[in-house]
């Protein structure tokens, strides 16, 4: 058998030997090392909730069965998963926390660095919130939409449900989570409650545990419902933008500097003191100032706000180290390999952690609060221009790749696009298309990347097969990464790839919309918390249509997931009635229990449910025949 690829992005093929000639460890050899990776904890049936353990089922029956309180492996799975869940609703709606205290601030007159910038939206949220916004001053709709946002981490009524999820969904899908007492009230209290039925000696049937951890997903999406809207209105809806990604973004004669992580707060003010700071950077010998680039979702946040050229996404964030080039790595939470400070020992790069519940040892700390925001970020420039001047040359390796890629599609830009056909009905084009087959179907892929997958790989080949099936395709987070880097955002990759029938709509929005040309073949929907936009895009058309969720032709994929993050989403998609691919076998194989409920019941109980196929074509055989099953109920 031949060895698989590590990865399919010719960056960091060009960079990977490079590494390795120099001795630097990446990603790829940490895993070879890894491997055989333990067996039980694959299957998902190790459990180390207590001290008595850790214990493990054996697969093959011929072990222990139960652990040593007398949890099977149903149960254990089904803990291991919904903790999981948890994790993934704590990280998103702690960066949504830190959004709505920002926004509750600029309401209040704090927070000088920050403002209203899309008072519109604002006030369209308070709308859809009820809150009645129309002859209030700006600064009070802000203080009360933030407030209303902060009461779903705070509510003590289980019978009141968020305010984001409720508002935000059909009403037949709200009934349908109420029915199912899976509707959340509150973010914490759910994560909490998950916590505490997990614990040793609590809830043991899987299928309640389950329906614990499907609430625990859906309070994600209210976190990054929140998230998601709110950052636009402070830092702006994002429009079509056309910039680059890849490595070859960097440059030579420029400070560069990454920012990664994923929340907003930060990189949006490095960005804009960078600016700046052009002069000083100049003063320094970079004959080009400072050219600010984006690592995984903080990259997909800025490239659709500011059309900051994207470097790279989870799986290669070492390799932009190796290059030479990135004078400093500024860092905020969630999916920052701890192996970054290693790397950046071997060159001048600076690693700068900001948040203080997010350290690495070896990295400079540069403590980041919302009062003092543009005073951190001013440090931060200032210790990326010193590191410039002790860059060594000699090391520098830029690879020579970047492609275009137009990023920035929001619901409202897509709206925007779709008026230009039809201004008083901009739905109107997009569901004749769908209902005449012309669009079979529409395609989310969200999610990270695993080195247990050729990186890029999945992504990129079920990607086009779709789109050769006419199905529209949207992305975010680092699948977003991989195609704005492998060239699938340009409307060229819609002339090679899309099938002629979506091809024709493509063009005929895109020159609608003054692009001289057809619409990107993946539209860009921005970072992992902006799944959202995908869910409200949908929903409007589930109610132009009067169908809920689980009644379109539409399918969401994470063929290379990896994170807490990218399970709680995933379980979410499915909450809403979505099938949903993923790519990567979960560890949950070790309990037909889970995987029933997974895979089947969940069918029953809300209409999604997920696919799990490690082969790309395969899986993207299975995600047109659930478009195709899903037209069929439709009758179209
Ligand atoms: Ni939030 S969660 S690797 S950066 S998408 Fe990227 Fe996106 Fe997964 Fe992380
Ligand atoms: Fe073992 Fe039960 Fe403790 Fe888990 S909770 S480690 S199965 S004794």
């Amino acid at each position: 058998m031949s060895k698989m690829k590590n990865t399919i992005d010719p960056a960091v093929n060009y960079l990977l030997p490079l590494a390795k000639k120099a001795g630097i460890e990446t990603v790829w050899d940490r895993f070879a090392a890894m491997k055989p990776q333990c067996g039980f904890g694959e299957l998902g049936v190790c459990c180390r909730i207590c001290w008595k353990g850790p214990c493990r089922i054996d697969p093959f029956g011929n072990g222990p069965q139960r652990g040593v309180c007398g949890a099977d492996a149903n149960t254990i799975v089904a803990r291991n998963l919904a903790r999981m869940i948890a994790g993934g609703a704590a990280s998103h709606s702690d960066h949504g926390r830190h959004i709505a205290l920002t926004l509750l601030e600029v309401g209040e007159g704090h927070a000088p660095a920050y403002r209203i910038k899309d008072e519109q939206k604002l006030r369209s949220i308070a709308e859809k919130l009820n809150l009645a916004p129309a002859d209030k001053d700006i600064r009070q709709v802000a203080k009360e939409v933030a407030l209303a946002s902060l009461e779903d981490y705070s509510r003590q009524n289980y019978s009141i449900p968020c305010n984001w999820t409720k508002s935000t969904m059909t009403a037949e899908r709200v009934d349908k989570l109420l029915d199912l007492g899976i509707m959340p009230h509150n973010i914490d209290a759910v994560i909490a409650e998950i916590m505490a039925r997990t614990h040793v000696g609590c809830d043991a049937d899987a299928a309640n545990i389950l329906l614990g951890g499907l609430k625990g997903a859906l309070a994600d999406y209210n976190g990054m419902c929140l998230s998601t809207e709110l950052s636009d209105v402070l830092f702006g809806t994002p429009e079509p933008v056309v910039t680059t990604a890849n490595l070859g973004v960097l440059k030579e004669d420029a400070v560069n500097i990454a920012v990664h992580g994923h929340n907003p707060l930060l990189s949006e003010i490095v960005c804009d003191v960078a600016l700046k700071m052009n002069e000083e950077a100049k003063k320094a010998g970079a004959k080009e100032g400072i050219n600010i680039v984006g690592i995984c979702c903080t990259g997909n946040e800025v490239m659709m706000r500011r059309g900051i050229p994207l470097a790279t996404n989870y799986l290669s964030q070492e390799m932009a180290i190796i290059t030479g080039a990135v004078d400093a790595m500024v860092v905020d939470v969630q999916c920052i390999m701890p192996a970054i400070t290693g790397v950046a020992e071997c060159f001048h790069t600076e690693i700068i952690t900001t948040m203080p519940v997010n350290k690495i040892t070896g990295a400079t700390h540069i403590e980041f609060r919302e009062d003092s925001a543009i005073d951190s970020a001013r440090k931060i420039v200032e210790l990326a221009i010193d590191a410039f001047k002790r860059r060594d040359r000699r090391k520098v390796n830029i690879p020579d790749y970047k492609q275009t890629a137009i990023a920035g599609f929001s619901a409202e830009a897509i709206m925007a696009a779709l008026s230009k056909i039809d201004a008083k009905d901009p739905l109107k084009p997009l569901i004749d298309n769908i209902i005449n087959g012309n669009i079979q179907g529409i395609a989310l892929f969200a999610g990270c990347n695993n080195p247990r997958t050729t990186h890029d790989n999945n992504f990129m080949t079920i990607a086009k097969e779709l789109a050769k099936n006419n199905v529209l395709i949207l992305a975010t987070g680092c699948g977003a990464g991989t195609f704005a880097k492998n060239g699938l955002m340009t409307q060229e990759a819609t002339e090679a790839y899309a099938g002629d029938s979506l091809k024709a709509v493509l063009t005929t929005i895109g020159k609608a919309a003054g692009l001289n040309g057809p619409l990107p073949l993946v539209l860009h929907m921005g970072s992992c918390v902006d799944n959202s936009r995908a869910v409200n895009v949908a929903v409007t058309i589930a109610n132009k249509l009067g169908v809920d969720l689980d009644k379109l032709p539409l399918v969401a994929s994470a063929p290379e997931f990896m994170s807490e993050k990218a399970v709680a989403i995933g379980t979410w998609a499915v909450a809403l009635g979505l099938p949903t691919h993923i790519g990567i076998v979960p560890q949950i194989m070790g309990s037909s229990v889970v995987v029933e409920f997974l895979t089947e019941k969940a069918k029953d109980l809300l209409g999604g449910y997920f696919i799990v196929e490690t082969d790309p074509k395969q899986a993207a055989a299975k995600l047109v025949a659930a478009i195709k099953e899903r037209r069929k109920g439709l009758g179209i």
